[in-house]
């Protein structure tokens, strides 16, 4: 599988703004914000999407959106509501191969996303 640009920023190969880190996943702002908070969480371990993902998954994927409502509190917007979304394969909306959890808030979302 070719290096993504996630794999890159975790290996400190280009920069980001890095919000949090444990064992298993970074999170950092995306550089392309569309709320006022817009943060992504990503596995450190290589997984394509959710669409790749398999049963020993399940703890790691757990992990990931726990860690999503906790920056939420962080970030100050878990009480006035947030958005995680995962995109999943090209029509899902998804462009960068390397799995990641949108955590969107600071302003009214819509529904249906589009
Ligand atoms: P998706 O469309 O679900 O694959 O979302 C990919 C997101 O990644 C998109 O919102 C923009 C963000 N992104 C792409 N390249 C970079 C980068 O180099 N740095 C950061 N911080 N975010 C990036």
């Amino acid at each position: 599988m070719a290096e993504t640009i996630f794999s890159k920023i975790i290996r400190r190969g280009i920069p980001a703004d890095i919000v949090y880190e444990d064992t298993r996943c970074l999170a950092f702002r995306d550089i392309n914000p569309q709320a006022p908070t817009h943060i992504l969480i990503i596995p450190k371990e290589e997984l394509e999407g959710l669409q790749a993902a398999a049963p020993q998954h399940e703890q790691l994927l757990g992990h990931l959106l726990l860690v999503a409502a906790r920056l939420a509190e962080q970030e100050g917007i878990a009480a006035a509501g947030y958005r995680c979304a995962i995109n999943a394969g090209p029509e899902g909306g998804q462009t960068v191969c390397h799995l990641h959890v949108h955590l969107l808030g600071g302003r009214q979302m819509e529904w249906p996303p589009g």
